[in-house]
């Protein structure tokens, strides 16, 4: 049988498989998409790892003595291969036990994690629905992305659509821009990634294009490498988490001049006075001036006056990267930028005002037509339980326990069985060594995974999963102009099925089969969620194709919007006629809302407030690390293939290097009182002195002969479990000090 070549998608893009003899063999990028063809190219890899679950595993202990079995063994013990009838006996006794000793609070499937591209398959989407159907369980609200500016924007926007979905389009910067500020900057490493995949990875030819026009670009960020390649950005090197102070600054600074826009305050905006009054010092005593912004950012007076000359007239583009916010107080630097676009007047402008993403994630600001990628349906929770999605660790270790989010109180509930699919806590939670504890609490961990993971490691009862190439579905994201049919490539891996098809049976066990499958099968599904594309088109006058049209086809471009985005401009050309859902109906840059919650770590306009760890408190040797998002990776995912680095990169500044003996390419020791992992160190010259950039996503390996030392390099084992503030309750992970030393292992 020849070869067969068919288009299917992944979070990191659209790409065209070929298949011999029932077997992926290869993956290359779509079209002329611009994926990075390194990582489309692991598809095979992937698909084939040793790491897949070739079966469903049960924890030794566990088998033998159900929940009696306590969690301690959890990661340690040997798993214990059984047969699927087993497996799912297991899964749907225990479900069952807790409901009926606990409730359905007890039951925590919050399961945050990307899963697979596929929309119907989305694996945190089918526990949450299933879970849904049986019962109910302990859900998990927001997310590790923009945790805390999901938070702060409706207060003071009306709604977050500004980090969530909409972007002033690079097509107006590329026309109208004279200067884009990027705090923390446009790394191209991160358009390789788009939740849901796309076919369009043209964020370098939009940089390209605003460069011809002689569009200026200037990076604010601690590492160079923020900036991309052929842009010349003039770089400047905050200690990291300060921006706001930076802000602040350039807004005090606008104000000094006589260059606010008044007139766009007094319009556009509420609460302008007490902004001012705060910069002004009126209640502190202290200006936010150009020279007290120097001494907390650590940049120079005449740096900061040179970026205050570069946006004090012209077109002016103010972007924040999402990590800004996912940091102590982060809600700060995203109010602190809308106050800032607020003094220069130009939101709603195309190519002026602000943006949140450029530099974050494939397709902010491209071009495309939202709602034509069909999301699959969830149920709605029979229980009022849930937790602030980065809190859940907390939760594991104190039930009962209350705390405040963003105007409300939340109890704690008492976990008992923690079910996962499609999301790696042993990744993406902060002080790994905490949830290892925390870990150990529930009775009963199940997981659904394709690979090992740590988490799979982890787990009482493992189902092995399918990955999306071995089964139909459809996928894409609202911000490419693509969807895409995802054909079945090849048949399962070993006995894995699909996370549907697992829940299909659990339901059916548990006598909720029709509530939860609607009576449909995989293809009734895809005809159904095909049908809200249709049902969608029909409404905006778009002509869509039919499910089978499309399915041929392999793919549909939809067509582009008529007119590029711009935040804001109908808001602009009369805020009268269209206000934001904000009491005021206006740009809150105090809002009453906040200030009724009388938090003090959020307060009712933005503000410097200093983190709890940053460079600014730091004890002699220790530097600021930050973690970012791997180049080559989606997070945990392609480490099983050749884009591992084991142990992981970290970037060190010379001077940093040299005063603790360390040169290039050393094996080193990161470690702090939460915890160490090894590294390899990178001296390019490319990072702030007194920072440490390390990626996320190595597999986490705890070496068990050395207690506390990680040894694939998982910066989350030394970063804090503590959240932004009570307003956002947000992953804080950009606020950690650590130290550093060349590693030289004890001799056993
Ligand atoms: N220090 C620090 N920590 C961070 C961040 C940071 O910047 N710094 N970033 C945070 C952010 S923004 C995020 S979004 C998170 C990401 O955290 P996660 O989303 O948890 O990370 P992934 O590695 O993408 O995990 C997805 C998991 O789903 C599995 N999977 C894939 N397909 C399927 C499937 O079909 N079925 C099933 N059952 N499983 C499947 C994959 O194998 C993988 O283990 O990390 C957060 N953690
Ligand atoms: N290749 C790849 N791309 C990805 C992902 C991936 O795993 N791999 N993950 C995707 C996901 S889930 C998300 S949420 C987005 C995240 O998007 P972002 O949060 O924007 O991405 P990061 O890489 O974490 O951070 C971007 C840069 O911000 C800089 N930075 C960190 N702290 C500060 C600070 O305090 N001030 C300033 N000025 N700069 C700072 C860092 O140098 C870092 O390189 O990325 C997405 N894109
Ligand atoms: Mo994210």
């Amino acid at each position: 049988m020849g070869a067969v070549r068919r288009t299917s998608l992944g979070h990191w893009g659209a790409f065209e498989a070929t298949v011999e003899n029932g077997r992926l063999v290869a993956a290359q990028p779509w079209a002329d998409g611009g994926a990075n063809p390194q990582m489309i190219g692991a598809w095979p890899e992937l698909v084939y790892s040793e790491s897949r679950i070739d079966r469903p595993y049960v924890r030794k202990s566990f088998l033998q003595r159900r929940e009696g079995a306590g969690g301690e063994g959890r990661g340690l013990e040997e798993m214990v291969p059984v047969d699927w009838d087993t497996a799912l006996s297991l899964v749907a006794g225990q479900l069952q036990r807790v409901y009926a000793e606990h409730g359905a609070a007890s039951v925590f499937g919050g399961s945050y994690g990307w899963s697979s591209a596929g929309r119907f398959h989305h694996a945190r989407t089918q526990v949450r629905r299933f879970l849904a159907a049986t019962g109910g369980f302990t859900d998990q609200v927001g997310n590790y992305s923009w945790g805390a500016a999901h938070a702060i924007l409706p207060h003071v926007l009306g709604d977050a659509e500004a980090v969530s979905s909409a972007a002033t389009s690079w097509e107006t910067i590329a026309q109208e821009s004279d200067v884009v500020v990027a705090f923390g900057g446009l790394n191209p490493k991160n358009w390789r990634v788009t939740s849901g995949g796309a076919g369009n990875h043209h964020m370098p030819r939009f940089i390209a294009k605003a460069r011809r026009r002689g569009v200026k670009f200037i990076v604010v960020s601690p590492l160079a490498s923020d900036c991309p390649e052929g842009v010349d950005a003039a770089w400047i090197a905050p200690r990291p988490n300060t921006d706001t102070a930076i802000m602040l600054a350039l807004a005090h600074q606008a104000l000094l001049e006589g260059r606010a826009d008044l007139a766009f305050l007094e319009r556009y905006t509420q609460g302008h006075e007490a902004f001012l009054a705060y910069i002004r010092g009126a209640d502190d005593g202290t200006p936010k001036t150009i020279a007290w912004a120097s001494r907390i950012s650590g940049v120079e007076e005449a740096a900061l006056l040179t970026l205050w000359q570069a946006i004090r007239q012209g077109r002016v583009m103010l972007t924040a990267s999402w990590s800004l916010q996912r940091a102590d107080h982060g809600e700060q630097p995203f109010w602190a930028l809308i106050a800032l676009a607020a003094m220069l007047g130009q939101i709603g402008l195309p190519g002026g005002g602000f943006c949140f993403g450029y530099g974050s994630l494939n397709g902010v600001g491209a071009s495309a037509r939202r709602g034509y990628v069909p999301a699959m349906e969830v149920l709605s929770n029979p229980v009022d339980s849930s937790v602030p999605v980065a809190s859940f660790v907390e939760a594991f270790l104190n039930p009962g326990k209350e705390i405040a989010f963003n105007g409300r109180n939340v109890v704690f509930p008492d976990v008992r069985l923690v079910y996962w699919a499609g999301g790696n806590p042993f990744h993406h939670a902060q002080d790994l060594f905490k949830l290892e504890a925390a870990w150990r609490r529930p009775e009963t961990v199940i997981v659904h995974e394709p690979w090992w993971t740590p988490t799979a490691r982890r787990a009482d009862i493992v189902l092995p999963a399918t990955t999306s190439a071995e089964r139909n579905d459809i996928g894409g994201s609202s911000r490419d102009p693509f969807v895409f049919a995802m054909p079945k490539l090849i048949e399962p891996v070993g006995e894995a099925r699909d996370d549907f098809l697992i829940f299909r049976d659990l339901a059916d066990r548990l006598g909720r089969q029709t509530v939860f499958d609607e009576g449909l099968d995989e293809n009734g599904w895809l005809r159904r969620l095909w049908s809200k594309t249709e049902a969608r088109g029909e409404r905006e006058g778009i002509e869509v194709p039919s499910f089978d049209a499309f399915w041929d086809a392999g793919f549909w471009a939809v067509p582009e919007p008529e007119a590029p985005e711009v935040l804001f401009d109908a808001f602009r050309r009369d805020p009268d006629a269209n206000p934001l859902k904000t009491p005021s109906g206006r740009i809150e840059l105090f809002s009453r809302t906040i200030a009724g919650f009388g938090y003090a770590d959020c307060p009712p306009h933005p503000a410097w407030l200093e983190p709890q760890e940053w460079l600014g408190v730091a004890q002699d040797g220790e530097l600021h690390l930050v973690t970012n998002q791997p180049e080559k990776r989606l997070h945990s995912q392609l480490y099983q293939t050749r884009r591992k680095n084991a142990p992981e990169t970290v970037e060190i500044n010379g001077r940093d290097a040299d005063a603790r003996g360390i040169r290039e390419g050393d094996l080193v020791r990161l470690w702090n009182d939460r915890g160490a992992c090894l590294a390899v160190a990178h001296l390019g010259g490319h990072v702030g002195p007194g920072v440490l950039v390390m990626p996320t996503g190595a597999w986490f390996e705890p070496d068990r002969q050395h207690d506390w030392l990680e040894s694939n390099g998982n910066p989350n084992v030394l970063t804090a479990d503590r959240r932004t503030s009570a307003l956002g309750q947000a992953c804080a992970a950009l606020s950690a000090l650590v130290r550093v030393e060349p590693y030289r292992p004890a001799v056993r």
